[in-house]
């Protein structure tokens, strides 16, 4: 246990290290400024006391986490194994004294050293360790694993470059190198004793050994170590601290100079340069060819140190290796980690001596996977020649697991051997490739989609053969969100009225909001709502005031379209349907507008030109309408730059619309939807992803529908979609789109959107044209409603009042109950 300096303490006062109160964090405070800064409160900078005071939080985590080890080291249990190769898990601090209930105090304690908690919140680095939903996804998981009781662990890796910073220059995306361990990392643990080795390249060796069996050996070209990098994750208000444990690479020796002659020498440091740079940095999506190799070395350094590990923890438990599966539920985020299934294997068999058979079972009953994406263009392959290269024992055993898995399809489909191809784990059409969504199928026991529109999909394109083999395994799961960052520490205003309204227990079950229904249409209620809604919006037109030098009006209709660019999330619909309001405007046609203010943020992967073009579309169009005289302030564009978590804390609670217009049948499920939704927005969105089950829990009168479904997309595009035709027979379109083409957006520049508009024109892959009416017709709905503050009070009320299932601790308990059998264990804290 910690040693309890007394610093300044009283007799019977609390603990320095421990102590909630605050006195005691006051104390804390000093003392980590003096011992651990090096620094007198006299010359501290700012950045002095947030290490101190993050300091003095994590000191409070570090007893529940020692108890929580203690409390799983010493019962029988099962451990969820969380494997993704990315985890947004955002600011820390702010989460930490909400979890640990120390917010007030802490700020009390501050202001008595002469230090606002708020700015200092505000000045922490967010470990950006990821790219968008799918990161921040399993950062919300282990918030509500941990608040759940649940043992777990996170495995990932510690990028030392998380995703870049987006700088505006000029209206287009510039990408900044992101150095958030620039300054330190105080919620992280070095662990140099747990660390294990990773082979890469070489070839294998085929030998029977001295008791007759069949035994490979890997004769790798090069190793690299990885080092665990761990971070605590606190539950809300529960002792249970669960770790987050990232992979740094490291060289395996470090270089001696006394080893080398002067050729060697170089090559050594080339070497060890080469190793260190495999957790380097975080590759973002959509990046056609963005250094293939060095990402397939990441995914399988960072799951094979992860499984090592587990092994490691089995050991020292002393459990034989036959009871893996009953100790590890390891849950695939993506195929991203898939190769674990072969590197189990490899581990079984090569380095434990299990027959294969058994190395299988215990593989199957260990994995589940969840599925993000049903763009084939996102399905992750992997050439086999750079596979061999880099990995030939893995693609061995890959081969191998295909063998045998194509025997029992030819066994129950015999003679079909379009469904043989189609089921491979190798794509034998063209370059070979390895189907890495079919590996982590064949492997696992479970395979899940993450909405109820997106699983029915799945098992009906993508992984048909395989639902129709094993009907049993497919599940969905819909993805949540936690509320204590969604809610309670980012929009504190709102939290105090629903904990006055329904009672605290929101925070840990968040049906209970369905109680607001009862207010709905309370008038001193819908009052103390507005104010809420008004208080968030000031805040986020002070941010956009002070980031981009845009003034915005509180009273404006927020209609906010924050996520990754994407064609397929169509935020050039948005825009085309503000181009058409700007039009109306310019004409004096200003029956049903309403003064609106256009949000947008998000970052454009770097090799991805169109995406990066929507964003000049976008910032185009806003410097046009924000400096039309003639608009009176009617009408404002704001691209918000470098849209994170950080700042997401500050939009999703001033939202009043929440744009959800992706194609039908893109977006696997979508969660920026849900944080908008418990907030208290209004979405206006397709029949796409979880946004289907948003519009069945509030009632189709409290969401705006437009666009083609997902099966009447599949019609069009069936019967020959001609987007010309669209345009054709609307003028409003064909003018939008001409203003576009003849550059009144680009500084009289027309070569600039003609990639852009010519796509709309000629293919439209996403269907933006043929939803671009009934979109405009959608938005003249939202205009009439929200001219009536009583109806739309009263449907943002509704909408955070049924947002109860989108909480992660509901998908968590799925997963628990369904997939991985396990339940929560409570850890107490022994001392009073
Ligand atoms: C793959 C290979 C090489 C480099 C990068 C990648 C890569 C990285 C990240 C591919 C995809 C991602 C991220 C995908 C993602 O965020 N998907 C989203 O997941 C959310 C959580 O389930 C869903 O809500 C979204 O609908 C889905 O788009």
């Amino acid at each position: 246990m910690p040693t309890n300096p007394t610093f300044g303490k009283k007799e019977g006062a609390e603990s320095a290290r421990s102590g909630l109160d605050a006195d005691a964090l006051r104390r804390g405070v000093m003392d980590n400024l003096i011992c651990l800064q090096g620094r007198h409160p006299a010359f501290a900078t700012l950045q002095d006391w947030y290490m101190a005071l993050a300091y003095t939080v994590r000191d409070r985590m570090l007893e529940r986490w020692a108890a929580t080890v203690e409390g799983y080291a010493t019962r029988e249990l099962r451990v969820a194994c969380y494997l993704s190769a990315e985890f947004l898990i955002g600011p820390q601090l702010g989460n930490n004294l909400v979890n640990l209930g120390i917010e007030a105090n802490t700020r009390a304690a501050m202001q008595s050293l002469g230090q606002d908690l708020d700015t200092l919140l505000a000045i922490e680095e967010e470990p950006g360790l990821g790219n968008g939903g799918l990161g921040r996804l399993a950062a919300c998981y282990l918030d509500s694993l941990a608040t759940l009781e649940i043992p777990a662990i996170g495995y990932g890796i510690r990028y030392e470059f998380g995703i870049f910073n987006q700088e505006i220059r000029d209206g287009w995306q510039a990408e900044v190198t992101d150095k958030w361990l620039q300054r330190g990392n105080p919620w992280e643990f070095l662990r140099p004793d747990v660390s294990f080795y990773v082979s890469f390249g070489g070839h294998t060796e085929h030998e029977t050994d001295a008791q007759g069996r069949f035994r490979v050996r890997w004769i790798s070209a090069s190793q690299v170590k990885g080092v665990a990098c761990d971070m605590p994750m606190l539950g809300y208000r529960v002792n249970t601290c669960n770790a987050l444990r990232l992979w740094k690479s490291e060289a395996v020796e470090s270089f001696d100079l006394q080893d080398f002659n002067a050729g060697d020498y170089y090559q050594a440091v080339q070497d060890k340069v080469a190793s260190e740079t495999l957790s380097k940095v975080l590759y973002p999506n959509d990046e056609p060819e963005a250094g293939k190799r060095l990402r397939l070395a990441q995914q399988y350094f960072f799951v094979s140190c992860s499984l090592q590990d587990m092994l490691r923890l089995l050991d020292r438990r002393r459990e034989p290796v036959g009871r893996f599966a009953q100790m590890f539920a390891v849950q695939l985020n993506d195929t991203h980690p898939s190769i674990a299934i072969a590197e189990l294997i490899r581990l079984l068999v090569d380095e434990r001596c299990l027959p294969w058979d058994q190395a299988w079972d215990i593989t199957r009953c260990t994995f589940a996977y969840t599925n993000h994406t049903l763009l084939p263009e996102a399905l992750e392959t992997w050439g086999v020649p750079l596979f061999r290269n880099l990995l030939p024992r893995l693609l061995e055993i890959i081969f191998e697991i295909n063998r045998r898995f194509l025997d029992e399809v030819r066994q129950r489909h015999p003679g079909d051997e379009s469904r043989i191809e189609r089921m491979s784990l190798i794509d034998e059409a063209g370059e070979k490739k390895v189907r890495m969504a079919h590996l982590a199928t064949v492997g696992s026991h479970a395979v899940n989609g993450v909405a109820a529109l997106h699983s029915t999909l799945l098992r009906q394109t993508v992984l048909r053969d395989f639902a129709e083999l094993w009907p049993e395994r497919f599940y969905n799961v819909t993805n949540g969100v936690t509320p204590r960052r969604f809610i309670l520490l980012s929009n504190p205003a709102l939290a105090q009225v629903l904990d006055k309204t329904v009672g605290e227990g929101w925070v840990t079950d968040l049906t209970r909001l369905r109680k607001l229904e009862a207010h709905a249409d309370d008038v001193t209620f819908h009052d103390e709502w507005r104010r809420v809604r008004r208080w968030n919006k000031e805040v986020l037109a002070g941010r956009i005031r002070d980031v981009t030098g845009i003034v915005v009006d509180p009273d404006a209709l927020f209609d906010i379209q924050v996520k990754r660019i994407h064609e397929y999330k169509r935020q050039h619909l948005n825009a085309l349907y503000i181009v058409t309001l700007y039009q109306r405007l310019r004409r004096d046609q200003e029956q049903g507008v309403v003064p609106r203010c256009f949000i947008f943020g998000g970052k454009a992967a770097p090799g991805y030109a169109m995406a990066k073009l929507m964003i000049r579309l976008i910032t185009g169009v806003a410097e046009v309408v924000n400096n039309d005289p003639s608009m009176n302030g009617r009408l404002k564009i704001v691209f918000f730059p470098n849209f994170n978590v950080k700042n997401a804390h500050f939009v999703y609670p001033a939202a009043d619309l929440s744009e959800q217009i992706s194609t039908a049948g893109k977006e696997a499920s979508g969660t920026g939807n849900m944080k908008f939704m418990m907030n208290g927005a209004i979405t206006i969105g397709t029949l796409d992803g979880a946004n289907v089950e948003i519009r069945e829990e509030v009632g189709e009168d409290n969401f705006f529908l437009f666009g083609l479904s997902a099966d009447e997309v599949e019609r069009v595009k069936r019967e020959g979609y001609r987007p010309e035709d669209r345009v054709e027979c609307n003028a409003e379109l064909r003018e939008a789109l001409e203003l576009i083409a003849g550059g009144y957006f680009s500084r009289g520049d027309r070569e600039v959107f003609r990639p852009l508009v010519e796509t709309l024109r000629k293919s439209d892959p996403f269907f933006v044209l043929a939803d671009y009416a009934d979109y405009v017709a959608c938005q003249e709905r939202v205009s009439v409603a929200w001219q009536d503050p009583r109806r739309w009070t009263r449907m943002s009320i509704l909408n955070a009042a049924r947002s109860g299932k989108f909480s992660s601790d509901r998908a968590i308990r799925e997963y628990s109950d369904r997939i991985w059998k396990i339940s929560p264990v409570r850890i107490a804290l022994d001392r009073p």
